[in-house]
């Protein structure tokens, strides 16, 4: 396994750590591709009955890799459909997956919680959609997701603002399950995977495709929707002036072009 991705097995649970602390675990193409091939392995090994995906203390992850990014033009990230075989990948898991999150879960990586199956977060975590202040809209599944978890006021809230919301307004707004202290974060989310472990893998199975169902008419459209006009951004020049700055740590000064 890819050093981007380290695991360990507590018996019937495995755990997928993010694992790129020097830049906050920001999502590039290599960690996608290394999450969605170890999530692939899993789901084949019948050891495995449930899985937890997991980052650091400071953060599950701050967002996709902005300098991986910054350069690209529409018809490269059209072309190369950034992060959507990936994210499709990790949807398609049928075993539970349930992401533990500590600190920042922002953009991409707030995307990325809210592919798992749900979200058990430390008291330190952090959600947001912070990607209009870099001149672009989420693209892997955040308009859609936020809004069916949260409702539409606070997902367009956060969308717009860019704001980052604590872990008890997001479990107060349904976006995590529950809130725990930090310290007990990796312990109360290899319980909670130990005790789904222990259920019928079928029944568990048929349960996971029952609920995503009812969050899935017509999701692809509105996920589909939403990674064109995400595509598109790289056409302007808001989303160059937006991630150089980031880059460069200084304001930012979007010209509407
Ligand atoms: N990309 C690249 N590097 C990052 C990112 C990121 N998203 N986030 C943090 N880093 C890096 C910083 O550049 C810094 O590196 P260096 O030490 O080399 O300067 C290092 O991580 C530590 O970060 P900070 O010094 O900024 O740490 P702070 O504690 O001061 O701040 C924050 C933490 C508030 C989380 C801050 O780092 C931040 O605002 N990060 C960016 C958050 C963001 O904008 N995320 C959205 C990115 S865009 C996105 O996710 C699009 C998703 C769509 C993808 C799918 C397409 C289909």
């Amino acid at each position: 396994m890819s050093d981007l991705i380290l695991s360990e097995t507590h018996g019937p649970v495995l755990v997928l750590r993010l694992n790129r602390p020097e830049a906050l675990n920001a999502l590039n193409l290599a960690l996608m591709q290394a999450l969605a091939a170890a999530l692939a392995a899993a789901d084949a090994d019948p050891a495995v009955r449930c899985v937890v995906l997991t980052g650091s203390d400071k953060a599950f992850a701050a967002g996709a890799d902005v300098r991986e990014m910054q350069g690209k033009t529409y018809a490269q990230v059209f072309a190369e459909d950034i992060f959507g075989p990936e994210a499709a990948a990790i949807a398609r898991i049928r075993k539970p997956l349930i992401a533990a999150v500590s600190g920042y879960c922002l953009g991409g990586g707030c995307e990325l919680a809210m592919l798992c199956d749900f979200i058990l977060c430390a008291d330190t975590a952090r959600f947001g959609q912070p990607e209009v202040n870099l001149g672009i809209i989420p693209g892997m599944g955040g308009s859609q997701r936020l809004t069916r978890a949260v409702g539409k006021s606070k997902a367009m809230e956060m969308v717009l603002t860019g704001r980052m919301m604590d872990a008890a307004e997001a479990e107060r707004a349904g976006l995590v399950s529950r809130v725990v202290p930090m310290a007990d974060l990796m312990a109360e989310a290899v319980k909670t995977a130990t005790t789904i472990a222990a259920k019928s893998a079928l029944a568990v199975m048929a349960a996971k495709e029952a609920v995503n169902r009812s969050q899935e008419t017509a999701l692809a459209e509105g996920l589909l929707f939403e990674r064109r006009q995400f595509h598109a951004l790289f056409g302007t020049q808001d989303q160059k002036e937006g991630m150089a700055a980031f880059i460069a740590k200084r304001p930012v000064q979007f010209s509407d072009r």
